[in-house]
């Protein structure tokens, strides 16, 4: 049994220097929301499984040797031999501003359906972490969200959705849409606070209106991440606690959502009392944005508490 199984969509990754068009040089990397919170998890010791699909390419090595690497499980990982493994660019512009191009239409991901995932569900895990990007991908991948969160339900799993909007993705009506008929499968709703009302609420409402109308649709917890100022959890039993970020130079902010997810799924696991959790996802976000790339700067659970140390240390 795994801690954690996720599935999504993890692409090549290019980034640039500079502008595309001056042709730039780029990095290669390894990008996807669901396998940046699976690496986030491994590095904190957890056993968590990724199983998303794959196209039978060069791409497709490079993610799958990346995981492993991490000590990210992949063997259920699936490899579709007629479609190719996705990827985005993240093109450096004037200063710190980037854009991002995808080519993941048609890709091995977007062709996922819930077969691909009987055998990473038959083994079991202690929690499913989807998001709202793996229902954007289409039908299929929609499909395998929505039978994968009801079966983690059955099974009594602790069901983890992370909103996660791209709205180069889909509209937001669409997303609302998909979203809202979710919610009465998962227990922990994660979501940024601009996030929220796509998946509780009628216009004008409150933040608290939305977060009771989850709670009362079936989530045990509702997240709600505010980036650099800070996180809320509420609880069903009524309690609601806040959380201020951790003040550190801002380097790259993609990923910072899934490190704060990985803070928190660790301290679900660990059995931390809510603030404790809260606290372990601001770490581990933090550590993500005072580094570039999508998740390599993340800690190893030895590293948690190296952000105590007083800024410039040399570590001897
Ligand atoms: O959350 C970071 C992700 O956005 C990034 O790793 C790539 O999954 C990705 C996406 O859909 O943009």
């Amino acid at each position: 049994t795994a801690d954690v199984l996720t599935f999504g969509e993890t692409m090549l990754s290019l980034q640039t220097e500079g502008p595309l068009t001056t042709g730039s040089p780029a990095r290669t990397a390894v990008a996807g929301a669901e396998s940046n919170v699976a690496v986030g998890l491994a590095r904190l010791g957890h056993r968590v499984s990724w199983a998303g699909r794959l196209g039978a390419d060069e791409p497709a090595r490079l993610v799958l040797r990346t995981l492993r690497g991490e000590g990210v499980d992949v063997r259920h990982a699936t490899t579709d031999p007629e479609a190719p493994t996705g990827a985005l660019m993240r093109e450096r512009l004037a200063g710190d501003v980037t854009r991002v191009h995808y080519w993941r239409a048609g890709s091995a991901a977007s062709r996922q359906r819930p077969e691909h995932l009987t055998t990473a569900l038959a083994e079991g895990a202690r929690i499913l972490h989807v998001t709202g990007i793996t229902c954007a991908l289409g039908p299929g991948p929609l499909a395998t969200v929505a039978e994968a969160v009801e079966y983690g339900r059955e099974h009594g799993w602790t069901v983890v959705l992370d909103v996660n909007h791209r709205a180069r993705l889909w509209e937001a009506e669409e997303a609302a849409r998909v979203l809202r008929r979710l919610r009465g499968c998962v227990d922990v709703v994660i979501a940024s606070d601009d996030e929220l009302p796509l998946i509780a609420g009628d216009d004008g409402a409150d933040e608290t209106a939305r977060v009771t109308e989850l709670l009362a649709a079936g989530a045990r917890e509702v997240v709600v991440k505010r980036g650099g100022d800070g996180a809320d959890v509420y609880g069903a039993d009524g309690r609601h606690l806040h959380q201020p970020a951790h003040r550190v130079p801002v380097v790259d902010t993609v990923g910072a959502g899934d490190a704060f997810c990985a803070g928190y799924l660790s301290g679900l696991l660990d059995g931390l009392a809510p603030a404790d959790r809260l606290r372990r996802a601001a770490t581990t976000g933090a550590f993500a944005v005072a580094a570039r790339g999508d998740w390599e700067g993340l800690p190893h659970r030895d590293e948690l508490a190296l952000l105590n140390a007083p800024a410039g240390s040399a570590l001897r």
